[in-house]
């Protein structure tokens, strides 16, 4: 068995952390010496997740994309003056099983999910992507960001501001109301995905320095406090081989 297979969706190699047959391994990756971030948008068909995550790489809003096309799009972006590459998921409402999606749920690092603000239904379907999410990433604390894209579309708003906001504390996320038409809180709803997965990573590996075990950690000070001694006498030996100096 090779570490490397062909991602047919996108002709590119996949490594074997992002393979379905073993199990996850949260190891970033990086393409071209740029830390990619994977991930994922979530949501009911129609509620704009294409043009969200289009507009977001191509700055341009497509009125009608195929809402059958289920595709991955990279993008640069320098977030808080750190350049990262963005690789994401635009998953498409398809009940079958797709090799690809399901890659990239095992392996996706940040979650979007998306609603209407002009579609509650959309709104109420929110509970079931986080519990798709949790069924494949349980016991996982995953970056998330709640979107509610169309608020240019006002006349026509079936989800307030409030609800939305309430929705996301139940979360624990970020919430953003974007419109994917006037290209607004676009970056924001991915920036703020790509801090928390940043903020995941340096809790994490804080956690994994203070991991050093007590028996380490008094190893460390014995041996420390041993050189100290020597240092220490060695010293007052030299001073007291010194002749006293003159008044
Ligand atoms: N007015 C408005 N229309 C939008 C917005 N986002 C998407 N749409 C439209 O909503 C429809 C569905 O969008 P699409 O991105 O295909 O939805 P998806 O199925 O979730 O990928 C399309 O006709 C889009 O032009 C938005 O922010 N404002
Ligand atoms: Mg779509």
């Amino acid at each position: 068995m090779t570490d490397v297979v062909l991602d047919r969706g996108r002709n590119t190699y996949l490594t074997a952390e992002c393979r379905h047959d073993i199990p996850i391994i949260t190891q970033p990756t990086t393409r071209g010496g740029l830390r990619v971030y994977k991930i994922v948008v979530l949501g009911e068909g129609g509620v704009g997740k294409s043009a969200v995550t289009l507009q977001f790489v191509s700055h341009s809003f497509l009125k009608d994309h195929d809402p059958t096309i289920e595709d991955s799009y990279q993008q640069q972006a320098v977030i808080d003056g750190e350049a990262a590459l963005l690789d994401i998921l635009d998953t498409a409402g398809q009940v079958e099983f797709t090799a690809m999606r399901d890659q990239y749920m095992r392996c996706g690092e940040g979650f979007m999910i998306c609603y209407s603000v002009t579609d509650r239904h959309s709104f109420q379907e929110v509970l079931e992507y986080r519990k798709l999410i949790t069924r494949v990433r349980a016991n996982e604390d995953i970056p998330l960001v709640l979107v509610g894209n169309k608020f240019d579309l006002q006349p026509r708003r079936e989800v307030t501001t409030d609800e939305g906001r309430s929705l996301a504390a139940q979360l624990g996320c970020p919430f953003y109301e974007t419109s994917a038409a006037l290209r607004q809180f676009i970056d924001d709803a991915f920036h703020s995905l790509v801090r928390q997965i940043r903020a995941k990573e340096r809790s994490m590996s804080s956690a994994s320095s203070s991991r050093i075990s007590p028996r380490k950690r008094s190893r460390w000070w014995r041996i420390r406090s041993v050189f100290a001694f020597i240092f220490r006498k060695k010293r007052r030996s030299i001073e007291g081989a010194r002749p006293p100096s003159s008044p």
